[in-house]
């Protein structure tokens, strides 16, 4: 059995993490899997949106641990070179994909795990799920963007509290801590996820793309720099066919047919 399942309808790209047995750690094979998934996501123009889960009881309990399990006097394992070849990578691919990733948390999302979860641009979480930083618990900090995330959705004070004592946040305080988007009841979390992902997917692709950048950048950008950017960016959504036809449905109180492009 694959270790990422992946299937396209109706112009949502579906891809499960599928490791089960192991809450769905990344192994090699996952990360390859997962980054050809991304990248069909991202050159198929038949992909308007994808939503992203686990098999399973977990949602992803970050680095297959069997793997980093060295034995006494053996030298280290250098875990700069995962993260550049493959954590770090999975982010920004994830981050720079011009169309919408929604993510569906069905149950413990947990180091690089959690924080590819927050990766996404929409996460909801079964009211069961939680969100664990769990690398102190083996003495490493916090990566895939968590040093990154943490602050910036929760505040410092939160970050910290979540990176120092890595304790498992329940989904309804993520959500109240802002997080994530949304909790929802265990058995609604695919079928509420893949609604949002449908909607997405009918929608001005395009002007989705340009806003996962315009939020993204603004982080790091001044009040100026954000304006310029908008208005850069405005311009490149002002010249799709989908704004045409978003202001023509508009005028003429139907709504609109959105293609992509
Ligand atoms: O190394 C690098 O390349 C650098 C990058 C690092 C990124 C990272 O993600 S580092 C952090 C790695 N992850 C963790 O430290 C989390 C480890 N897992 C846990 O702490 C717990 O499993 C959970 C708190 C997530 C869930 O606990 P629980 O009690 O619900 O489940 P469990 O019984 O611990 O796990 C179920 C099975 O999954 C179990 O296998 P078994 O005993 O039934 O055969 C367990 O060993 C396995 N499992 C869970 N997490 C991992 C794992 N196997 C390998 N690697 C894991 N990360």
């Amino acid at each position: 059995m694959s270790s990422i399942l992946v299937s396209l309808d109706g112009g949502v790209l579906s891809i499960t993490l599928n490791r089960p047995d192991k809450l769905n750690a990344f192994n090699p094979e996952m990360h390859q899997l997962l980054k050809a998934a991304l990248e069909r996501a991202r050159e198929e123009a038949a992909v308007r949106a994808v939503l992203l889960t686990g098999a399973g009881k977990g949602f992803c309990a970050g680095q297959d641990l069997a793997e980093r399990n060295v034995a006494p006097g053996a030298a280290p394992i250098d875990l700069s070179v995962t993260i550049g070849s493959y954590y770090n990578p999975l982010v920004r691919r994830m981050r720079e994909l011009p169309k919408p990733i929604v993510c569906a948390v069905n149950g413990v999302a947990a180091g690089a795990g959690c924080n590819i979860a927050l990766a996404c641009d929409l996460v909801l979480a079964a009211r069961s799920a939680s969100f664990l930083q769990a690398f102190s618990r083996i003495g490493l900090i916090p990566d895939s963007g968590g040093t990154y995330f943490l602050p910036r959705l929760a505040g410092s004070a939160r970050a910290m509290g979540l990176a120092l004592l890595a304790d498992k946040l329940p989904a309804e305080e993520a959500e109240r801590w802002g997080l994530i988007w949304k909790t929802v009841d265990d058995a609604q979390l695919m079928t509420e996820s893949l609604s949002i992902a449908k909607t997405l997917s009918a929608g001005p692709t395009k002007a989705y793309g340009l806003i996962k950048k315009a939020l993204y950048a603004s982080a790091g950008n001044s009040l100026d720099a954000q304006l310029d950017l908008e208005r850069d960016l405005q311009r490149e959504a002002g010249l799709s066919e989908d704004y045409r036809e978003g202001v023509a449905a508009f005028i003429q109180k139907r709504k609109p047919v959105f293609k992509g492009k």
